[in-house]
């Protein structure tokens, strides 16, 4: 849970963030005044040639009569546990209660509003519209509703219940007097559909909203909340963490004194847990199947000319916001993903023969990209190949062959395509990418190791892809050939990972993109296990960095240090990022990254990638599954080698964690005492065989679909050789074992 003792004032550091998915809000928590601003994800201006801007949609706003009057016993809080925002406090004797909730079930954001004392509540609602629309209210309704330069049509309406007292319609308020209760029920939408042939829109908003108001009303509040407070923890429960306890009085303090406690050097377990469930929190509530994906911000924003127009970045943003999704339990979440891809890679197309030829096949990305298909500022080659990193992730962890058939496979095809008709041979037959930029950083030339990098990660991925469906065995044999020729990593002359293909790295840079460590996270061709000499030169590289940077890129060091398996150092980073940023503005954008009071994460500014990338870099310290053995066979899956405890702090000294996901539809819980493992269930979703490591040791698994092995720590750690047999217990359920 997140509490504070205060309402609100700043939205982006102090504000509470609820969603559905579709719709976002940011909850204030003011006395006599309560302000929800609220999102829809669709919300945007631009089109196919213009990149546009994510948009602010509008406000709710309730006054409340005896807003000057001063309370007492105030407490605000967002509870992760069932997704609920609870506002308390006393005025005058009498005890009022709101509670809030964004419902995916029903599309809309319900409020009640309770007084303990008969006919207490008075005051009146309305609408503020972000563009200028002028809120109508009729009946037991408000609404506004209106249409962005492009076209994009939006509404927004609330609906009030009155308990108690009596409701009526003035111009564009509603006001209600001598209530004891409110039910307040706002939905909103747009007329965009992810659809290119549709010219991007679809149903009007007012109908849809209807749906969802008629919906929502027909259900008692209670049963309203159930089917939320259900649905949600669908996900949220999948995933439990303990990484040891706070002290009592820290623990007991709101979240603001914890993070500065924090930020000074105090030890809080329970805070770093409750940022990481956060960040499950955040992923459910702005990307569901349906909706777009999260954007720089998620979904919440409240500007109209938001920072780097709140969009869709491809050098490494909106792929950090997915990290959390396979490894986290969350995979569902991760199709928005997919689906916008696969909306706008028809403009992507034609876009990209527009700028590399129209004998290219496939296409790629601009670094800003809108929902129309539309990108600016430079291109970025290898980024629709990064975006295939997650279909092909998908599969590995999921396991789902008709998504593999279907969708992974045809787009790694086609991004193979592309860089076939874009690589370059030299004289010696070695293949080098064509004039790129390692992000945001450096010259603009051939072989980029970003570049490099990505593109081999293509090829291996797509070979694997062909050897799992047992599908186009020439195409694939050309893949792997040409895959032998590309020009291999190299370390430079001070022992670094070279970002060049000339040894011109300075040991004295501290840019915040670490762009060519990509092939140790999230892609594995580097390793300690797998390629020591490049693991070590990638150790060089970070060393010489730095830690102080924005908060994406700490997040990012989290992962990289957790795949070097130095779990200390990305603890380091991990509480040089939970410290608290003072201010909410973009001044410094590119240093200090830290946590806001309401534990988002801040490059300064606010940018969720930081939050989410967090959360990811915590998981690959307790588990990591890579592909250390080599290649797959045609016909066949790679096995997997799922790593127990690959990366454990020394800080984090016992605790347990359920629900992780390994490659290969493996599903882990694992519990550790003293820094050792001690235990583990893994639970085969699909049936396979992986390996298991903890330590030094390893021990090969064979599971039917259904079936978990339970594994003994002390077993693993005290018998001799590589090789140990495993310990299978009695599982608890049918067909466990
Ligand atoms: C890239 C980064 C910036 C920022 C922006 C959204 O340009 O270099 O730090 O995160 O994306």
């Amino acid at each position: 849970m997140l509490w504070y003792k205060d309402p609100a004032k700043s939205w982006m550091m102090e504000a509470l963030p609820v969603g559905n998915g579709r719709m976002g809000a940011m909850v204030f928590g003011g006395t006599g005044q309560e302000v929800i601003q609220f999102n829809v994800d669709s919300l945007w201006t631009g089109d196919e040639d213009d990149a546009g801007m994510y948009q602010k949609f509008g406000e709710m706003v309730i006054d409340f009569s005896g807003a000057k009057a001063s309370y007492a016993d105030y407490r605000r809080e967002l509870s992760l546990a069932d997704a609920v925002h609870r506002v308390s406090f006393s005025q005058n004797g009498t005890k009022f209660l709101r509670e809030l909730f964004a419902s995916h079930p029903d599309g809309v954001i319900a409020l009640r509003v309770t007084a303990d004392g008969p006919g207490a509540l008075a005051g009146s609602l309305t609408l503020k519209d972000a563009h200028q629309a002028v809120a109508m209210a009729k009946g037991d309704e408000v609404s506004i509703a209106g249409s962005l330069d492009n076209g994009l049509k939006y509404e927004a309406r609330a609906k009030v219940v009155v308990k108690g007292g009596t409701l009526s319609s003035i111009d564009s308020k509603l006001a209600f007097q001598d209530a004891s209760e409110l039910i307040i029920y706002l939905a909103a939408d747009t007329n965009y559909l992810p659809d290119r042939h549709s010219k991007w829109r679809g149903e009007e908003p007012g109908r849809k909203i209807s749906k969802a108001l008629d919906s929502a009303a027909s259900k008692s509040y209670e049963a309203l909340r159930a089917a939320h407070v259900a649905d949600y923890w669908n996900f949220f429960g999948r995933v439990t963490i303990d990484l040891g306890s706070s002290a009592s009085d820290i623990a007991s303090r709101p979240t603001n004194e914890r993070l500065q406690a924090a930020t000074t050097g105090g030890n809080d377990p329970e805070l770093e847990a409750l940022l990481f469930n956060y960040a499950r929190y955040l992923m459910i509530s702005c990307s569901r199947p349906g909706t777009l994906p999260a954007n720089l911000q998620g979904i919440w924003n409240n500007l109209n000319t938001p920072p780097w127009r709140c969009d869709y970045h491809s050098n490494i943003n909106v792929q950090m916001n997915y990290w959390l999704a396979e490894t986290g339990n969350l995979a569902e979440l991760h199709v928005p993903f997919f689906d916008y891809v696969d909306s706008q890679n028809g403009v992507y197309r034609e876009k990209t023969r527009e700028e590399y030829g129209n004998d290219v096949r496939g296409w790629t990305v601009r670094t800003e990209n809108n929902i129309f298909g539309a990108g600016d500022f430079k291109w970025n080659p290898p980024g629709s190949a990064w975006y295939s990193r997650h279909f092909w992730e998908h599969y590995e962890f999921g396991g789902d062959r008709e998504f593999l058939r279907s969708r992974a496979y045809p787009l790694l095809k086609e991004i193979c395509e592309f860089w076939e008709d874009r690589l370059i041979q030299r004289s010696d037959g070695t293949l080098v990418t064509t004039v790129g930029w390692s992000p945001e950083h450096g010259p603009e030339e051939e072989a980029i190791t970003y570049d490099m990098e990505i593109v081999r990660d293509l090829f291996t991925n797509y070979l694997h892809a062909a050897d799992a469906l047992g599908a186009d065995r020439d195409y694939r044999d050309k893949i792997a050939g040409l895959r032998d020729r590309l020009l291999k990593l190299k370390i430079g002359r001070w022992g670094q990972l070279q970002e060049w293909e000339e040894d011109k790295d300075d040991p004295n840079d501290d840019h915040r993109h670490v762009s060519h460590l990509y092939a140790l996270y999230p892609a594995s061709q580097i390793s300690p296990i797998g390629t020591p000499e490049l693991a070590k030169a990638t150790r060089t590289t970070l060393e010489a960095r730095g830690d102080e940077s924005t908060g994406w890129s700490k997040a990012w060091k989290i992962a990289f240090w957790a795949r070097l398996l130095d779990g200390d150092h990305a603890y380091k980073l991990l509480r040089n990022l939970m410290h608290i940023v003072e201010f909410d503005s973009p001044e410094r954008p590119y240093d200090g990254g830290g946590l806001s009071a309401n534990l988002f994460c801040s490059s300064p500014p606010f940018q969720i990638d930081g939050n989410f990338g967090v959360a990811a870099g915590m998981i690959e310290l307790l588990l990591q599954s890579q592909n250390h053995a080599g290649e797959s066979n045609f016909g066949n899956d790679i096995t997997w080698e799922i790593h127990l405890l690959p990366a454990l702090p020394r800080a984090w000294k016992t605790g347990a964690v359920t629900g992780l996901r390994a490659r290969g539809g493996f599903t882990v819980d694992l519990a550790w005492k003293d820094g050792k493992c001690t235990g583990a269930a893994i639970r085969s979703e699909i049936g396979g065989s992986a390996r298991v490591r903890c330590g030094d040791r390893t021990i090969s698994l064979e599971l039917k679909p259904g079936q978990t092995a339970r594994l003994d720590g002390s077993l693993i750690r005290q018998r001799p050789g590589p090789v140990v047999d495993l310990h299978v217990f009695p599982g608890r359920g049918k067909g466990e074992t």
